[in-house]
């Protein structure tokens, strides 16, 4: 009975994965330590490990339950966010335009955190098509007394600017899926954020625990074209690309439970 639930457990978490209903790289790698330990074989392994290519932590995570206990890898997790939530605090300063994209459970969180604290600031943030992961970070951001103002994404240049009644923004904190030596791959359009506040002059950082470094080669994932137009004629080719690569030239920092620190320093610190 207990091995049949335990495998009913696994299917269902595997499937929520692959049908995005988990999403973000720290629930992804969080759920996939839980399902490991339900059925901890060879299989089950290779099977969770194939289920969302662009995330190095999921697997990061399955390779370290092979040396470590459970609840060591599965403690990480707050305690790398308490590290990151407290050297974010230190970057945001009263009357701050904050912008983010997408949905980071470690931006999200550090901001909650950085509010907790007295901090009083406002985001920016997208909607981010086509599955509106910014809707979650609004409704978390709104729900801790957090002003939000959403913009739909191709008002990107609008919400970077002092554009239209809106502020300009004053910081952009990005999180991340996959850490890489050379920058961070990251929801799709989160290098044209990056182009556009270079050339506003806007710093960009990335707010993202460590365990998502990888020295391996990450593919990125294309999307279904459904969640794009449903019932598209045949003959119209989409792309729905879900990640995409940010060069570390973009990035000012990386706030990570290794502290801040500039892009190059935070490699030679993680490896
Ligand atoms: C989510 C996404 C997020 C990172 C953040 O994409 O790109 O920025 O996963 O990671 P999707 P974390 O919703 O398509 O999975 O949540 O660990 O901060």
């Amino acid at each position: 009975m207990m091995i049949k639930n335990n495998k009913k457990k696994f299917n269902q978490i595997a499937r929520e994965i692959k049908e995005i209903k988990i999403q973000g790289a720290s629930n992804i790698a969080k759920k996939v330590l839980y399902a490991y330990s339900l059925i901890p074989t060879k299989i089950s392994k290779k099977k969770l490990l194939n289920l969302r290519p662009t995330e190095p932590m999921l697997e990061n995570v399955l390779n370290k339950i092979e040396k470590q206990p459970y609840k060591e890898i599965e403690k990480h997790f707050d305690e790398a966010q308490e590290k990151i939530n407290k050297n974010t605090l230190k970057l945001i300063k009263n009357s701050d335009v904050v912008f983010t994209h997408c949905h980071s459970t470690n931006v999200v969180r550090a901001l909650i955190y950085a509010k907790k604290k007295g901090k009083n600031f406002e985001v920016y943030n997208t909607e981010t098509r086509p599955l509106f992961q910014g809707r979650k970070t609004a409704r978390e951001l709104k729900k801790a007394g957090i002003k939000v103002t959403m913009f739909v994404d191709s008002a990107l240049g609008v919400a970077l600017s002092k554009e239209q009644g809106t502020k300009k923004a004053d910081k952009i904190f990005l999180g991340a899926d996959a850490l890489l030596k050379k920058g961070i791959i990251n929801k799709i359009g989160s290098e044209v954020i990056c182009q556009i506040a270079k050339n506003q002059k806007i710093p960009v950082y990335v707010i993202a625990d460590s365990w998502k470094f990888t020295k391996k080669k990450v593919p990125k994932e294309q999307r279904k074209l459904n969640e794009i137009w449903d019932d598209a004629p045949k003959n119209i080719k989409i792309k729905n690309p879900a990640f995409e690569f940010v060069p570390k030239k973009y990035l000012a920092g990386i706030v990570s439970e290794l502290g801040i620190l500039k892009y190059r320093e935070f490699i030679k610190k993680v490896k």
